[in-house]
């Protein structure tokens, strides 16, 4: 029998250490297909676990308001390195707790309450935190928001142009979390400048694939570069603000004292971790299979016959519109987990449908790539969501527990970083 991998926690409370043990059997055993999500390593999760978790250190590195930082300044200059090296960024933060906070932030840094900001409506795939109603950002900002266009489900760069000289806001997003083609970061920077507004590319979802040189960078164009740090650049749970030098300030004081307290050191010394092994030619090609096997992926789902927006993918994720097959995204999702495929129901731009019984559901392949599955694999990832789909449509059950079989007979011989052996 192999020993407990966290005794302590069997020791003083078996019924969380259950939990997690349940939680390492589901990742290890199913096909992980959420585009935000990712499998960190081993380095990392030992990283994020350590005593730096046991001490406050307000303010930044050589300016704290609490004595004993020895070690915790250099964890904290580590990352930050690393960061700017990385990205070829004048300055980064890496104290955000996590994006949301990271992108409020940047509100308190160029924004008063009630100022004009815009981004891409969450339904068309924007960011809760870019000024949509429900968010913090669309009620204490005024939020104007743009979207794609209905016969392609691509940017409009000119209906964005138009929109940001008529309402001339403060900041202005690009980025978001379910857009499958390439962003245009110099045209939004050139629409910024016209508008006379700060660029903010958040790239949380795509932060991966341009440290490893898969998607374009926004650095020379944007002013501000907001990204989680867990997604396709597979650290832990949080999140960095990059900028040019003139505001670095201005993004210091935002993030602390303006918005936080203490930052997690234990969080950033994961980051540092995982900047370190971003910054390695494994992660390069890391970033390349990504984007291979969304495109194998996107084809093969073309091939049976699904409709996807925008007709395909250039980075790390594929929205499906499954309108066509008679079954809503959160029948299927919920069908594509019983059969060991998680995905989320996501809606599609113009879905008639409400945003919590929507029409499509969002895939990615971040998870499936840093287990090592290849394009060869990825017919059969699309037959499996194929016959998942249609079983669903059927309620047949026992189709989904086939499909529950088969995938974890392949995940079997593809273990996952970070996990043990299944
Ligand atoms: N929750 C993230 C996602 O799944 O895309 C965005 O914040």
């Amino acid at each position: 029998m192999t020993a407990h991998r966290q005794p302590a926690l069997l020791a003083t409370d078996p019924e969380l250490a259950s939990l997690v043990t349940a939680e390492e059997t589901l990742q290890a055993r199913t096909l992980r297909l959420i585009p935000s999500e990712n499998y960190v390593s081993a380095a990392v999760l030992e990283a994020s676990g350590t005593v730096l978790q046991n001490k406050y250190s307000e303010g930044y590195p050589g300016r704290r308001y609490y004595e004993g930082q020895q070690n915790i300044d250099r964890v904290e200059a580590l990352a930050i390195e690393r960061a700017k090296g990385l990205f070829g960024v004048d300055h980064a933060n890496v104290q955000p707790y996590s994006g949301s906070p990271a992108n409020l932030a940047v509100y308190l840094a160029f924004a008063k309450p009630g100022d004009t900001v815009m981004g891409m409506a969450l339904p068309m795939g924007g960011h809760l935190t870019h000024g949509w109603g429900v968010s913090a950002t669309g009620s204490w900002f005024r939020g104007v928001q743009y979207g794609v266009r209905a016969e392609d489900g691509l940017i409009d760069y000119d209906a964005v142009r138009e929109l940001a000289l008529a309402e001339r806001p403060k900041i202005l997003f690009c980025g978001g979390t379910a857009l499958p083609r390439t962003i245009d970061f110099e045209a939004f920077a050139s629409i910024a400048a016209e508008a006379g507004s700060v660029l903010v590319a958040d790239v949380a979802h795509i932060a991966g694939l341009i440290a490893g040189g898969a998607h374009p960078s926004p650095v020379p164009y944007a002013d501000v570069v907001s990204t989680t740090t867990h997604k396709t650049l597979r650290g832990p749970r949080g999140a960095m603000l990059m900028c040019k030098e003139e505001h670095a300030k201005a993004i210091d004081k935002a993030v602390f004292p303006g918005l936080q307290g203490g930052p997690h050191n234990q969080t950033t010394a994961g980051i540092a971790v995982a900047l370190h092994e971003a910054a390695q030619p494994s992660f390069t090609a890391y970033a390349h299979a990504v984007v291979a096997n969304a495109k194998a992926l996107a084809a093969a789902l073309l091939e049976r016959g699904f409709d996807l927006v925008s007709g395909g993918t250039d980075n790390h994720l594929i929205l499906m519109d499954l309108t066509s097959r008679g079954v809503p995204g959160k029948v299927a999702a919920k069908a594509l987990d019983r059969a060991g495929i998680v995905v989320n129901y996501n809606t599609v731009p113009f879905d008639p449908r409400k945003p919590f019984d929507p029409s499509g559901i969002r895939i990615g392949t971040p998870s499936l790539t840093s287990r090592g599955l290849s394009v060869d694999h990825m017919p059969a990832v699309a037959d499996w969501i194929s016959r998942a789909v249609d079983a669903a449509a059927k309620g047949d059950e026992p189709a989904l527990a086939v499909i529950r079989a088969e995938v974890s007979d392949l995940l079997a011989a593809f273990p996952a970083p970070g996990l043990p052996v299944a």
